[in-house]
C-alpha cells in the first residue's frame, strides 16, 4: 500500500549518508530511510500520472490536426508521453510499489498529477502552447532531476528531458507558424498563450514558504532547486522566446530588473493552484473519468497478457520437469 509521509525524523543509515555526501546515486538495493523511499514513490508516481493524464489534452487534437505532418508529429509526441509514464512507473516499482497500487491511487484520487492537465485545449494553438510552455516548464523543472540522488529516477529523467526538448521546439514552431500567419491565426496563438501562461507558472508548485516537502527533498538531493528558483528560471528563459515569437505574455508587471539580473513578474493567484489540486479545476473529473474508462476497457489486454504468461511459465516448468 502507498502510505502517507509522516513527520517522524528520518533514521538515516551511515551508508546512505555516505552516498549523499559523495553525491553518488542511491540504487534500489541500497539501504535508505523509509521516509526517503516514500517521498520518492510520491514524487515519481505523481510525475508518472502527470505524463499519462497529460496525454489527454493533446490527444484530443490528433484527429483534428491541421495537416498530415502535424498529425504524425502529435501522434509521436503523445506516444512519447505514454513512454515517459512507463519509465517512471518502472522507476517507482524499483522502490517496492506495484503498478496496480500506483494506478489505483491515481484512479481513486489518493495520488496527484500535475495541475496543468486539468485545463481544456480549446483551439489548435493550445497544442503549440502546451509544447512551448508546458514542456518548457517541465524541462526547467526536470533537468536538475537528472542529478537526483535516486539512480533509476535520475536516469529516466535524462531520456525524458531529451525527448521533451524536442517537444518544446515543436510547440514553439506551431506558435511561430500561427503568429506569422493571418491576423486570425495570430489572435488564436495569442489567446492560447494568454490562457496557458499563468497555469504554467503554477506547475512549479506552491511558493517556497508554503512548500511542505522542499526542505527535506533538497536535503536528500531529490530536488536540487526550490520551486521559486525554478519558476524564476522559467520566466527568464521564456520572455525572450515570446519576443521572438511576436507574442506577448499576459502580465503587465513583467519587466527586466537589472539589479537582480532577472525578470520581475506579477503575483500568482495561488488560490487557483490550490483549487485545481483539490479537484476543482476546469476538467479534473473529466480527466479521471476518461482515464478510469480507458483502464476498464483495457482489462482484456491485461487478462490476455497474464494468461499468456501463465501458459509460458507452465510450459517452461513442464520442459524443466522432463529434462530433470
Ligand atoms: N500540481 O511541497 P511541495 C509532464 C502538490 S510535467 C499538482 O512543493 P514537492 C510532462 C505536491 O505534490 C508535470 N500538485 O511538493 C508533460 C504536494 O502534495 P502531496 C509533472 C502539486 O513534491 C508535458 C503539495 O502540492 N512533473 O508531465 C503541484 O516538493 C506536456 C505541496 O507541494 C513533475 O511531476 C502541481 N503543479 O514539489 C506531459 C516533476 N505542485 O504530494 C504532457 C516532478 C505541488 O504532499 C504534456 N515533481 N503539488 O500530496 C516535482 O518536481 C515536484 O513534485 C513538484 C512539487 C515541484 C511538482
Amino acid at each position: 500500500m502507498v502510505t502517507a509521509i509522516t513527520s517522524e525524523a528520518p533514521r538515516e543509515p551511515d551508508s546512505f549518508r555516505a552516498l549523499l555526501a559523495a553525491d553518488e546515486r542511491v540504487e534500489p538495493r541500497d539501504e535508505m530511510p523509509e521516509t526517503y523511499r516514500r517521498t520518492l514513490i510520491r514524487q515519481i508516481a505523481q510525475h508518472a500520472h502527470s505524463e499519462i493524464i497529460g496525454m489527454q489534452p493533446e490527444g484530443e487534437w490528433i484527429s483534428r490536426a491541421p495537416s498530415l505532418r502535424r498529425k504524425a508529429i502529435l501522434l509521436a509526441k503523445v506516444q512519447d508521453e505514454a513512454g515517459h509514464g512507463l519509465y517512471l512507473y518502472a522507476a517507482a516499482e524499483t522502490l517496492g510499489a506495484s503498478r496496480e497500487e500506483l494506478l489505483d491511487a491515481l484512479h481513486t484520487g489518493r495520488q496527484k498529477y500535475s495541475s496543468i492537465f486539468n485545463y481544456p485545449t480549446l483551439s489548435w494553438a493550445d497544442v503549440g502552447a502546451i509544447g512551448w510552455l508546458v514542456d518548457g516548464a517541465a524541462i526547467v523543472n526536470q533537468v536538475p532531476l537528472c542529478r537526483c540522488s535516486f539512480g533509476p529516477y535520475a536516469r529516466a529523467m535524462v531520456r525524458i528531458c531529451k525527448e521533451e526538448s524536442f517537444h518544446q521546439r515543436q510547440g514553439f514552431e506551431i506558435l511561430h507558424t500561427l503568429a506569422h500567419g493571418t491576423p486570425e491565426q495570430h489572435a488564436m496563438a495569442q489567446d492560447a498563450v494568454d490562457r496557458w501562461w499563468w497555469p504554467s507558472l503554477m506547475m512549479f508548485g506552491p511558493p517556497d514558504d508554503a512548500s511542505e516537502h522542499s526542505q527535506q527533498s533538497m536535503a536528500w538531493g531529490i530536488k536540487r532547486f526550490s520551486n521559486d528558483e525554478l519558476r524564476q528560471r522559467f520566466v527568464d528563459m521564456t520572455v525572450p522566446q515570446a519576443e521572438a515569437l511576436g507574442l506577448t505574455l499576459p502580465d503587465p508587471d513583467l519587466r527586466w530588473n537589472p539589479e537582480r539580473g532577472s525578470f520581475d513578474f506579477g503575483a500568482i493567484d495561488f488560490s487557483e493552484l490550490y483549487a485545481v489540486i483539490r479537484g476543482d479545476g476546469p476538467l479534473n473529473r473529466q480527466r479521471i473519468a476518461h482515464r478510469v474508462g480507458a483502464h476498464e476497457r483495457g482489462a482484456w489486454v491485461r487478462e490476455a497478457a497474464s494468461a499468456y504468461e501463465a501458459k509460458r511459465t507452465a510450459r517452461r516448468a513442464e520442459r524443466e520437469g522432463a529434462t530433470a
